[in-house]
Order: C-alpha cells, then structure tokens, then sequence
C-alpha cells in the first residue's frame, strides 16, 4: 500500500496529527494508497515555509525562475508514461486519455507560464504634459491554490504555474479524491531544484484543510477549481478578509445544432463534448439542442455512435470510457438518471451501472445515456450532473435556441454548430457563457480568458488574465 506524503519545505514529510485517508482505484472499488488528511497544525508548517522562501522568490530573476519551471515541464514530459497510468488508476480515465490530454497539457501548462512569465509587462498612462503613470505588478506574496479530481494534474498545474511565474509562494491542494499525480509531481519539484517553501502541496479533505487554506489571514489570493456549492462556501468563509478568490465552478453546458451544419463532423464531435472523460468535465456540452427539421436524423446518428463507445478497463489502451471517479459519484449520477425518468424522460441509450468482467468487476462504471422528451426547466436539464449523462431537445428557431441555451443559472462555455457565418456571430455575441466554441469543441489556446458568468464562477484564468490575478497592480504617478 503506497502512502502518500505532504510536500513542505522541499520536503516530503507525514502530516504531523498522523491522520490518513485511503485513496480508491474507481476502476477496481479498492484502496490501493493512503493520502494525508492534513490539518490546521500542516498548515501553519507550510505558511511559514513559504514565508521563508518568498523574498528570495520574489527577486530570483525572471529567467532563472522560467528555467526552474521550464525543467519542470521538461521533467513531467520525460514521466509522461508514469505520470499517465497514475492518473489512470486514481482517476479511472482511460490512459490514452490521461496520456494525450493530462499529462500534455500538465507540462504545456507549466511551460507556457514560464514563458509568460518572462514576457509580462505593465501599462503606462501619459497625461499630456502633466504627468506620467506607470504600474507596477508585484507578486501577491502566498496565495492558496485548490484543485477539483476530474483534470487532477492538469488543473493543478494550470494553478500553480502563473502563481509561481509571477513570483508567489504557494500553498496548494490537490483534491483529495485523486492525489496520487499532485505527490509525484511533489518529487518532480525536487528534482528540478524548485526552492524549498516556494510551492507547498497539502493533502486532505475540503473540511480538514481546504477550508483552513482558504481562511488563512497570510493567504491573500484563493484560485479555486470545484462545484459552484463549493464556491460560494468560500465566497462566504472568506467575506470581510478582502481577499482576491478567483472561482471556476460548474456549468451545464448547452451545444446548439443548427440544420446547415457539417452534419457527420459535428455528430462526432458532439458525442466527444457530451462524453469525454466519462462526462466530467465542467465544459461538457450536456445539453444539445437540435434544429427540428434534422432531429430525427441527428438524433439516430448520434446513439448510433455513443453506442460504439468502448467501455473497459481504464488501464487497456483501447477504452475509450473509463470508471466515474469514486461510488459516491456514481451514486449521485445513477440518482440523476432516476429522475429524469420521473420527470418524463425517454432513455435513448445507456441509464445504467456498467458491470465487467475480472479486474474490475466492481468498478464504479456507468454507460454513456442519452435522454429525450425532457422539458428545459426539468431538474435533470438545470442542474449539473457532471457524468455521462445528456440531453437532446429540438428547436425551431435561432431566437428559441437562444432561450433555451441561456435559460440556466450556469454560464460556463457553449458550443455552436452552423456553416451560416452572420448566425454564428450573432448567436456568440447573445449565449451568456464565458466561453463559445464555433464548429469545435474544447480547442484550447491557453492565452484565451478562461471562466463562466452566473453561477459558474467569478473571475478568468489563462493568459494574461492568470498573470494579472496573481499580482498586485500599483500605480506610481510622476508629475512632469
Ligand atoms: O467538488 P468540490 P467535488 C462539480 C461537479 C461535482 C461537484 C462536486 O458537479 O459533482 O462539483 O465535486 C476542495 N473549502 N465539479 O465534491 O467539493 C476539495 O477538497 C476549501 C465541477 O469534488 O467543490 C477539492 O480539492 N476547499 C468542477 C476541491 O475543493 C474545499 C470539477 C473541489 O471539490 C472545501 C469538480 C472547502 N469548504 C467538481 N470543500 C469543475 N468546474 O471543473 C471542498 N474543497
């Protein structure tokens, strides 16, 4: 049994009350690790660690800084395989998948910060003749970083990385559902010479640490990744602190077919935004609307090709669907599935436990399901499922679309699927979501804001929105 360990202080270290959580393979019901449930005592270890280092950090020079976080990367690249099957086992995706989008996109992550890093500049203001504005940007000194199980190292690199390139300490935390990558990585650090104290991981449950990290006095910026439930607990623990909380929360994302489309194009890519990563991605497109004259047509297609998808162990390097992250997961997402029957729902294909043979016999696995004949308002069309759940509804117009798209309390990302280039603009411009996608589906420029409206969240990562996030802006005004 493999017991994991805190990262303070550039070392790897038990957590101090002895507390222990067990860690889950999904795809085989078993504990295989033991994860620190850290606490009140850990943190305080990990504040003044990273007190320690956070001078020193915040004068390294940005090229000595870009180098730390450029053999980093480099690092995860040269573990990719390793780091791969780990995230395969804790989290039950199929490898490929952790391969070719995890664990990429973990060392792009890194990387890209650590060029941005260098590149960062500030805004100056000219009055005419009277005076001149400069700003400057200052690291915020320790910030808290807190990470949600569906993209366990993606996520948490996308964190840390601008914190850590802009010159902050951080303390971050991993969820404690899929740990195993964030303490590998914790390795990683010390071999690429990160200084002891600049980047502190803390291991265990939301109640046991995460909130403690969030109401710290020292931590003066929480980027936060998890349930819009989640967020606005924080929003609440931290009011009167006057800290920056940058929140990425749920979605219930609508995907919007219009009859011109590419038809065979978009079924495929359809199917990938409603079931990728077994559906648990906060950008999965759950809700899809079809214009009417196509439905039938689209509708046979699209169950046509999620019936096709392999379903298996997450660790065969065919499987295409993999195990949902923990019991209690698949529990609440059977639960949905119930109810959207009693709301009037029609079971197109899926709706169950998926059970295989041998390894992983009680695996948490539940087949891809496409419901119809569900109203929008239904709770199964409202609130976030995060599975490999979806729905299809008809539309006859451009202006119902609309409604229909926007008629959640999320705001997270969208999708559009139309060869008419005035419809696709206009439709971009009225969908409230924080992101559009025209004729794709989760194509990633990490220099784009990244964020929801309404009850997905609060605030941008990527680009120079996580650069701007994670400083202080000052500005200094000279009279001429
Ligand atoms: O998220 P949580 P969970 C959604 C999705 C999912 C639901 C719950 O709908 O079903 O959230 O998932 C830490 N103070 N998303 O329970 O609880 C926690 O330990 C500080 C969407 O995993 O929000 C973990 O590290 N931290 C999402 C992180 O917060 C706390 C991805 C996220 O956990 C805390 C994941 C507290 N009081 C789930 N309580 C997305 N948008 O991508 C928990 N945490």
């Amino acid at each position: 049994m493999q017991i994991i360990e805190n990262y303070i202080n550039g070392q790897l270290v038990a957590p101090r009350a002895g507390n222990y959580l067990d860690n889950v393979e999904p795809a085989t019901g078993q504990v295989y690790s033991q994860i620190p449930n850290s606490c009140q005592q850990d943190l305080e270890f990990a504040v003044t660690a990273a007190q320690q280092a956070q001078y020193s950090w915040a004068n390294t020079s940005l090229e000595k800084r870009a180098a730390i976080l450029c053999r980093l990367a480099d690092l995860i690249d040269a573990n990719a395989e390793d780091l791969a099957r780990a995230e395969a086992i804790d989290n039950g995706k199929p490898i490929a998948f952790a391969r070719k989008v995890d664990i990429y996109r973990s060392s792009a992550n890194i990387r890209f910060f650590a060029h941005a890093g260098t590149q960062f500049s500030s805004e100056s203001h000219a009055m005419e003749n009277i005076a001149i504005n400069y700003t400057l940007r200052d690291p915020i000194g320790i910030v808290g970083c807190i990470s949600p199980w569906n993209f366990p190292l993606y996520l948490f690199t996308w964190k840390i990385a601008p914190a850590l390139a802009t010159g902050n300490v951080v303390i971050a935390k991993p969820s404690e559902v899929t740990p195993m990558t964030a303490y590998l990585f914790s390795k990683l650090c010390i071999e690429a010479g990160l200084p002891a104290g600049v980047l502190n991981i803390l291991h265990g449950s939301g109640a046991s640490i995460g909130g403690p990290i969030t109401t710290h006095p020292k931590i003066k910026a929480i980027s936060f990744t998890g349930g819009s439930a989640t967020g606005a607990h924080i929003t609440q623990a931290t009011a009167g602190m006057f800290k920056k909380l940058s929140l990425e929360l749920g979605g219930k994302n609508p995907t919007l077919v219009f009859a011109d489309c590419d038809f065979e194009e978009t079924v495929k890519e359809v199917v990938r935004a409603a079931f990728s990563n077994q559906g648990q991605i906060c950008l999965c497109g759950s809700r899809i609307y079809i214009e009417r004259p196509i439905y039938e047509q689209f509708k046979q297609a699209f169950v046509e090709l999620v019936e096709k998808l392999k379903i298996g162990d997450p660790l065969d390097e065919q499987t295409q669907h993999g195990a949902l992250v923990s019991e209690a997961h698949m529990n609440k997402v059977l639960s949905y599935i119930e109810l959207a029957k009693q709301e009037g729902g029609t079971i197109l294909t899926g709706g169950k436990r998926h059970q295989l043979d041998g390894r992983c016999a009680n695996g948490f696995f539940v087949e891809p399901t496409v419901i119809e004949g569900l109203t929008n308002q239904c709770r199964t069309n409202q609130e976030e499922i995060f599975g490999p759940v979806c729905s299809i509804m008809p539309f006859d117009d451009e202006q119902q679309a609309l409604e229909l798209a926007n008629g959640t309390q999320y705001g997270l990302a969208s999708s559009v699927w139309t060869n008419d280039l005035k419809r696709a603009h206009r439709v971009a411009k009225q969908i409230e979501a924080g992101i559009v996608w025209i004729n794709c589906w989760l194509l990633r420029d990490l220099r784009t804001p990244f964020g929801g409206v309404k009850s997905s969240g609060v605030g941008r990562e990527g680009g120079l929105e996580a650069m701007r996030f994670f400083t202080e802006p000052k500005n200094v005004c000279i009279k001429y």
